[in-house]
């Protein structure tokens, strides 16, 4: 016990002489290091393994630590079990998509009782569960863009379907409520939609979902996929089929996997935005709510560093920027 109490007295004429040539070191940035949980709908989905890396890039500036955990198939109550276990390991602030809105919500609470941030970001839980929702684009407009794609390729005729994720996933219901609203105009009369069916973000059950579609629906023009995993599994399944131009797939993928079937025009125009940004900012809120210079009140701004000024909109929702369209002649403008 006495020993290192001398041995830092000793050592005190040293050091104090040493910090005349040492440069200054400011305790703050070390102290404000703080421990972020990510916990997307499911772990081994490369959707969330990109906005994960836009969370340690953020991280990487703030000197916090982030980790990704998750269950391995998109499954509320196997989020529960992370939050339970994420709440003894006294974390500092979760970001989770929500598989479902409800299930979660009691276990993220009690996180919050407990001075933990909440972060939802991709898909939301209950507002009351969280302090920050951060949206990736206006859901209106998410859900509208998928039709008026599919409507333009197909002239505005034919059988369509929608294959989305799980049934009961916060951010692909309200797209596609947005969608129907869409599909009600005038415009879209004589396009129909026959189905939506669900692959659970499982690329072996959205293949097989996806097959359902062409076997059941001959007359298939069209399948909007909301969903990174389901969108490509549907435009495997149309490609292996030969079906490209008889049956035009879109909706929400990611430019690596949709890059071939662009090329070969399975998937002639897709949507989304940058997972990378969407992880990043949603870390950089965390931290903000955690370090206390950010309030989780409508109107509070804060710096987002390399995506500049961010303000808490209704809701309590911060916005991330408009879709993004892809194409052949874009394409290869995007890497993730
Ligand atoms: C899947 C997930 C995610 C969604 C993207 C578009 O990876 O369902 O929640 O935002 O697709």
């Amino acid at each position: 016990m006495h020993r290192p109490r001398f041995i830092l007295l000793a050592a005190a004429p040293l050091l104090l002489g040493m910090s005349a040539i040492l440069p200054a070191v400011a305790p703050q940035s070390h102290a404000a290091g703080y421990s972020i949980a990510f916990l997307p709908k499911a772990i081994g989905n490369p959707y969330f393994d990109t906005a994960f890396n836009g969370g340690k890039m953020a991280a990487a500036s703030s000197g916090d630590t982030v980790k990704q955990v998750g269950p391995t198939a998109a499954d509320a109550s196997g989020q529960v079990t992370y939050i339970k276990s994420l709440i003894q390991q006294h974390v500092n602030a979760i970001v989770v998509s929500a598989d479902d809105p409800g299930v979660i919500a009691p276990s993220l609470k009690q996180a919050m009782s407990q001075g933990i941030k909440v972060v939802s970001y991709d898909s939301d839980t209950l507002p009351s569960a969280r302090n920050v929702f951060i949206n990736q684009a206006s859901t209106e407009q998410i859900g509208r863009v998928e039709v008026q794609i599919l409507g333009r390729e197909l002239g505005y005729k034919g059988q369509i379907a929608i294959l989305s994720a799980t049934s009961t996933a916060t951010n692909q219901n309200a797209w596609i409520g947005f969608m129907k609203k869409e599909l009600a105009l005038p415009k879209y009369k004589n396009m129909k939609l026959v189905t939506t069916v669900y692959g659970n973000d499982d690329p072996a059950l959205s293949t097989t979902v996806a097959q359902g579609l062409l076997t059941k629906y001959p007359s298939l023009r069209g399948i909007i996929a909301p969903t990174t995993v389901g969108i490509k599994a549907a435009a495997q399944v149309v490609d292996v089929a030969h079906k490209k131009g008889k049956v035009i797939v879109t909706g929400l993928g990611t430019p690596n996997d949709m890059r071939k079937y662009v090329k070969n025009g399975t998937v002639p125009v897709f949507a989304l935005w940058n997972p990378g940004n969407l992880g990043y900012l949603a870390e950089v809120t965390a931290h903000n709510l955690v370090a206390g210079t950010l309030k989780a009140k409508v109107g509070a701004s804060y710096k987002a560093g390399k995506l500049g000024m961010r303000t808490i909109g209704a809701n309590r929702v911060v916005l991330l920027g408009p879709p993004q369209q892809f194409n052949k002649s874009n394409i290869d403008q995007f890497h993730f």
